[in-house]
């Protein structure tokens, strides 16, 4: 059975082409603080990215992605960060110098495809990983992706990973899943993976969430990329009830809010807060 815990995972882009946020936390000074932030506001993991995988973006060189995310999470640990640290990306030099920084989870996109060498230092190091499913690359993934079912295949897909990172030495027990919401799929394949998110839960894996602010939702309200908060708490409610239980978002606080009331209504228990008003 699924616990009813969840986590949730906030995104620290420290990139200037970031898709919703790119060039607001460039500066590692600002990226820190940004970081501090949604740890206030309930973040247990702070996701540091020195790379944008938005559709249409190019890679970045290597030594660049280091001069970004590694002053990030050295000054985050620092500052007496709580949160796990996680690092965004799919080279191996930037996992292996980002988790001798202190992190310890390492988000691959590209579910450990991108660079031979990265399972090796995940498993060496004994750190956590997720492993996102992702049709293509960034800059192809959006032109006219197609499945025979988008869930079946991407289930394959991801036992298949899980599979290979335990053969590479990677313990299971630190190994999430990500269906990759967005990351060559139509809106409708999303609409699929979420509805039929039970599916995937069924690989025995703590299942991650992505859908902040992305362009589905936008497709579905007409609503703007600064605009898209109520479509994403509903789908991570709705990812929630159907399993899912770590949530990578950009909104923390309203968030955590709507997934603790989640929470209590499928389980029947919560911790009382206070609040200044006490009208019903
Ligand atoms: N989405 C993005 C980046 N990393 N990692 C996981 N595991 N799951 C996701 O859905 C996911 C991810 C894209 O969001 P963002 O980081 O805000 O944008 P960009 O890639 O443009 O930096």
């Amino acid at each position: 059975m699924t616990s009813e815990r969840f986590r949730v995972m906030g995104v620290v882009n420290v990139t200037p082409d970031s898709f919703s946020d790119g060039g607001l936390y460039l500066d590692p000074r600002a990226a820190v603080a940004h970081g501090l932030l949604l740890e206030s506001e309930g973040a247990d993991i702070l996701d540091v990215g020195g790379e944008s995988t938005r559709p249409g973006a190019l890679p970045v060189a290597a030594a660049e992605e280091l001069r970004r995310v590694v002053p990030v999470i050295e000054r985050l640990i620092a500052e007496g960060a709580r949160a796990q640290i996680s690092v965004d990306t799919s080279k191996a030099v930037v996992a292996a110098a980002a988790l001798s920084a202190g992190a310890t989870l390492v988000n691959d996109v590209t579910a450990l495809r991108g660079d031979p060498e990265i399972a090796g230092v995940i498993a060496d190091r004994g750190a956590d990983c997720c492993l996102m499913h992702m049709l293509g690359d960034p800059r192809t993934m959006q032109q006219d992706p197609r499945y025979e079912d988008v869930v079946s295949d991407v289930k394959a897909f991801l036992e298949e990973r899980l599979a290979h990172a335990v053969a590479a030495g990677i313990a299971e027990d630190r190994i999430m899943l990500d269906p990759g919401i967005g990351f060559g799929k139509t809106v409708a394949h999303n609409l699929a993976l979420l509805r039929r998110l039970n599916e995937l839960v069924a690989l025995g894996r703590p299942l991650v969430i992505g859908t902040s602010r992305k362009s589905f939702i936008g497709r579905i309200t007409g609503r703007d990329v600064d605009d898209r908060l109520a479509g994403t708490i509903a789908t991570n409610v709705l990812a929630y009830e159907r399993g899912a239980r770590v949530f990578r978002v950009h909104d923390v606080a309203p968030v955590v809010d709507a997934l603790n009331v989640a929470a209590a209504t499928v389980s029947a228990s919560w911790t009382p807060k206070t609040t200044t008003s006490s009208t019903r």
